[in-house]
């Protein structure tokens, strides 16, 4: 689609930009990059998004690149007829809260689970969603500002773990087009002073009770912690030599959160999570990361001991996954 057509869409309406809850720095960027984006074409929009900026390296983003964000409980004057445009995830997907606004518009890079009729509609399968939003300023000749450019490279450099995960040509076609216009230093910032002091409660309770099963690891958090660390603990388990697998769960005031990572090529994390939390709560994702939730009312259903019913439930079908051909 011609990104000019979604100013079309959106001109004279009242515009937000929303992000999956709880977001990371590729949905930070890309709704960011998107918002200078419509600002230099005369859209003026407002930047939202549900759940919390939990974590340190996501609180950082928005004082390093300057970004504003409101958080749904801000936007009590968000009207029926308000225009929301959904980056870096989709309408009826179990991470991103259905607001008052109409969403009209979705850029994003994650596979579709449920397809809803956008009128400007841009998902790609690509390594990061900013890579997506750094190529509507290459298309349309757009002026981009050192701390724009510097934010959408960041986003691709986390999304693709360093072009270690997940990807493509388009991300590192665009990382070479952002490098001249971004302000590095402001990338080389966000590197140091990543880890809170908290955390490391967290990766202590990650090691201390983790489980191996063949190439498989589970590890329990029995304590609130943050979503973001909770993914950035299954990255860590996953980089132990031998696990194939990671699947780490945290016990969370309103259920348990997954976040699972593989790197067996047979075993897709996404399908992996949707297909086991199928019955207890949901989950989805990408080939090699996914996260899901299981609602505590639906902790009856895990039976006496939850986590030999978590534990068989996935090796189980890790099991079928790997005899497929
Ligand atoms: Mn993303």
């Amino acid at each position: 689609m011609n990104p000019l057509d979604l100013i079309e869409i959106l001109k004279n309406h009242t515009v937000y930009i929303q992000t999956h809850n709880f977001p990371d720095p590729d949905a930070i960027a890309s709704a960011f990059g998107l918002q200078q984006f419509l600002a230099y074409h005369g859209i003026e929009a407002t930047l939202c998004y549900d759940g919390k900026i939990d974590r340190l390296s996501a609180k950082k983003m928005l004082e390093t690149f300057g970004i504003v964000m409101h958080s749904k409980n801000d936007l009590w004057d968000m009207k029926e007829d308000d225009l929301i445009v959904l980056v870096d995830s989709q309408k009826l997907n179990s991470n991103v809260t259905d607001l008052i606004g109409d969403e009209v518009a979705c850029i994003d890079h994650h596979p579709i689970f449920f397809s809803y009729d956008y009128q400007y509609r841009d998902i790609r399968p690509v390594g990061s969603c900013s890579c997506i939003i750094a190529s509507y300023y290459q298309e349309t000749n757009t002026p981009l500002s050192p701390k724009c450019a510097a934010a959408l490279s960041y986003g691709i450099k986390m999304d693709t773990a360093d072009f270690t995960r997940g990807a493509t040509a388009l991300d590192a076609e665009m990382l070479a087009f952002l490098f001249p216009f971004a302000d590095w230093n402001l990338v080389s910032n966000m590197y140091s002073n990543t880890m809170e002091f908290d955390d490391l409660r967290a990766y202590g309770a990650a090691i201390q009770n983790i489980q191996l099963f063949d190439r498989t690891g589970f590890a329990y958090i029995p304590f609130n912690c943050a979503q973001a660390l909770i993914a950035i603990i299954s990255d860590f388990i996953l980089s132990l030599d031998v696990i194939d697998v990671a699947v780490i769960y945290a016990r969370q005031t309103d259920g348990i959160r997954f976040s699972v990572r593989s790197e067996q090529k047979k075993v897709h994390a996404g399908n992996l999570i949707a297909q086991v939390l199928h019955t207890y709560g949901s989950g989805g994702g990408h080939p090699s990361m996914a996260g899901g939730m299981i609602p505590s009312a639906n902790f009856p259903l895990l039976g006496e001991d939850m986590h030999v019913t978590i534990q068989n439930a996935f090796l189980d079908v890790i099991t079928e996954m790997e005899q497929e051909k």
